[in-house]
């Protein structure tokens, strides 16, 4: 790894880059042995098919392999004479919360836990669910279900209590994790309410959920937390347990993580990682990309619920020896100065965020940020969506200084760690670029044909080979696997991403080109939040796109079709609203419903979002071509709505 922190100029890195696509093997096995393996992997490192014309999709690295990813991101650091040093950094809600754990005291949680889990009949291969907010117990159940070779599913927990069911069914979990309640900014979330729920939802389609353990958040009062026979009491069940625990050491391949993610179509897609390929691209991109080194107090915003907290909070960072702070709250509570607060109390070397936060924290002015020092702020990370440049600009010159690199980090649920991104001190950065590719990695931008374009081009953002954190199926559907990501382009991996490579080589992310939504660094899927809208007794069609938004990227615009003789009165659409909040939760609530007498279709019936996209925007000079369309006229029909 250390070659990979001492990568500090564009020589280097070429050189380095070079050797990773040339030998792959060699390259990507140095690294691994970094890490701790109880079997070495065969000598093949990687295999990978993604032409389904030429059999089933399928990759994987490090085959034969036996390691844990639990070992390597505790015993590992412990045996290197780290026991004592701070391995989780904990901030809660409110100034003033706040708690440690040090590798050591890691270890002793995790092993309870895990011997929980297994007392409780969860093994190897089983799924358990986490519906955890960011305390430290997340992190510290993601590494017990690793442990003992189970497969966690994190499950946001903003997310309804509908969404959750349906996780549960999807994961086939028997087992639940949660907290008792939480408090977000001014917001109290009794989140033990939504599991009781999303749990009787579940078993009324056929699938009990055997033990449900809620954390009791002491902080605040919640009586009767403890509501069913499958309920027990986190603190006191784990604190039973022994801390000492076998680690189950699994093959590479083995399945560590699904994490639920929206695509254009149909319902949530359970993305599926494994261990060992995982393991190494998560050390190795926080090892390069954030330079972190054993030590360092490090600051990733988000959530744990998104694959961003799951690489960048919990994995990547302990697999380097560093401190991980799990922040609690939210950037503007108590005031929009509380993330350089924490930065200063904690030492914070690299912080990591994404535009949406850097955009909400700008408009509050530079004060909050210039009233604290920052002086251990080295790096700056963006990631989630395009930066803009302004925010850019805002974040290196008034958050950093002028002292510090941004990384703009473009990466997906699905790529398990970062694909294209600056190397802190190797790769001159460009305001509004994600740069170049990071090792391994190799993009291509594909043209409608599916060829590929070279030099200075705009296409599909695509990859042709796999590097080791891909994702390798869909949680039990290969099938949507290969349909969703390798039939468009055969061959190649499609990101859904569009992009432009400028004539120095550096990407420049454009968005999606499907019809996915991202507002505020959050993925969702048209196809969700129409079904969320319909749920309401008197919608009877909906489509939503999303227009431009000047804090949250992009903001959701519904256009709704009611039955004969119903009016959107302003309570029909809260109740809309509350429909989407329902179904799905809070995040992807619509901002903007509007009439829609009838929806622009093609004659097959396909609802053109694009035309949507720019009446909401209003954009219908620039309407293009409608001459496909079923029925033209529901166009100034939906212009002249829009303006009443
Ligand atoms: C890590 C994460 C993935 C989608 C991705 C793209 C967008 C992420 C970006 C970015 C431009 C960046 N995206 N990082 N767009 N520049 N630096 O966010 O995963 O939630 O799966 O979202 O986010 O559109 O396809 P996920």
């Amino acid at each position: 790894m250390d070659t990979l922190r001492n990568c500090s100029s564009r020589g280097q890195y070429d050189e380095l880059y070079r050797e990773s696509v040339t030998e792959p093997e060699k390259f990507w096995s140095k690294l691994a042995k970094d890490f701790v393996w109880s079997a070495d992997w065969s000598d093949s490192v990687s295999a990978f098919n993604f032409n389904t014309d030429v059999g089933k999709v399928d990759v994987s690295w490090f085959a034969g392999g036996k390691t844990n990813i639990a070992w390597n991101c505790i015993e590992r650091n412990i045996e290197r004479g780290c026991g004592e040093q701070v391995a989780l950094i904990w901030e809660g809600n409110d100034v003033g919360e706040e708690g440690t754990k040090t590798y050591s005291e890691l270890q002793a949680d995790v092993n309870r836990l895990a011997n929980w889990l297994k007392s409780v009949g969860v093994a190897k291969g089983d799924a358990v669910v986490l519906y955890l907010p960011m305390i430290m117990e997340l992190p510290i159940a993601m590494l017990a279900c690793a442990r003992i070779g189970a497969v966690h599913s994190v499950v946001f927990a903003g997310f309804s209590s509908e969404a959750l069911a349906q996780r549960l069914l999807g994961s086939a979990a028997k087992v639940v994790l949660t907290c008792s309640a939480v408090m977000r900014g001014s917001k109290h979330i009794n989140l033990k309410a939504v599991v009781d729920e999303a749990c009787d939802s579940s078993a009324e389609k056929g699938h009990k959920i055997e033990h449900c353990l809620c954390f009791m958040n002491e902080r605040l009062d919640v009586e009767g937390f403890l509501t069913t026979s499958r309920d027990e009491h986190w603190q006191q069940a784990v604190h039973a347990q022994s801390m000492e625990c076998t680690t189950e050491w699994v093959d590479a391949e083995h399945p560590l993580f699904m994490l639920y993610t929206s695509g254009s179509t149909g319902s949530p897609k359970g993305v599926l990682h494994t261990t060992g390929g995982y393991m190494v691209y998560a050390g190795a991109t926080c090892a390069s990309v954030f330079n972190m080194q054993q030590g360092d107090i490090f600051w990733c915003t988000a959530d744990c619920g998104w694959i961003t907290g799951h690489t960048y909070v919990t994995y990547g960072p302990l697999l380097n020896g560093a401190a991980s702070v799990v922040f609690e709250g939210v950037p503007t509570h108590p005031d929009a100065g509380r993330c350089w607060q924490i930065v200063d109390k904690y030492n914070v070397k690299a912080f990591y965020t994404a535009p949406t936060a850097i955009r909400a924290l700008q408009r509050y002015g530079n004060d909050f940020v210039l009233k604290h020092q920052r002086l251990s702020l080295k790096i700056l990370g963006t990631v989630g969506e395009p930066i803009n440049p302004e925010a850019w600009q805002w974040y290196s010159e008034i958050v950093g200084g002028g002292r510090c690199p941004i990384v703009d980090t473009w990466w997906q649920t699905e790529t398990g760690g970062h694909m294209i991104t600056p190397l802190p001190f190797a790769i001159e950065q460009k305001p509004g670029s994600a740069t170049l590719p990071f090792f391994g990695v190799q993009p291509v931008l594909l043209n409608d044909a599916g060829e590929e374009l070279t030099g200075e081009a705009e296409g599909y953002l695509c990859f042709k080979k796999p590097w080791p954190s891909m994702f390798r199926t869909l949680f039990s559907d290969h099938k949507r696997y290969e349909e969703a990501y390798f039939s468009m382009f055969k061959g190649y991996y499609f990101s859904g991403d569009g992009a432009k490579r400028d004539s120095d080589g550096y990407y420049w992310i454009t968005g999606r080109v499907d019809d996915v939504i991202n507002v505020s660094g959050h993925r969702i899927g048209t196809a969700e939040v129409e079904s969320a809208l319909v749920t309401h007794q008197e919608c009877t069609e909906a489509a939503v796109v999303g227009i431009d938004h000047a804090i949250k990227g992009q903001s959701i615009y519904a256009f709704v079709t009611l039955r004969e003789g119903c009016v959107l009165t302003e309570a029909t659409k809260k109740a809309l609203v509350n429909c989407v909040r329902t179904v799905i939760g809070p995040f992807a609530a619509p901002d903007t419903i509007q009439w829609a007498p009838g929806l622009p279709k093609t004659r097959s019936g396909k609802i053109m979002r694009r035309i949507l996209r720019k009446i909401a925007s209003r954009e219908e000079d620039s309407l293009g071509d409608i001459s496909t369309l079923a029925d033209p006229s529901v166009v100034d029909a939906l212009v002249k709505e829009r303006s009443q």
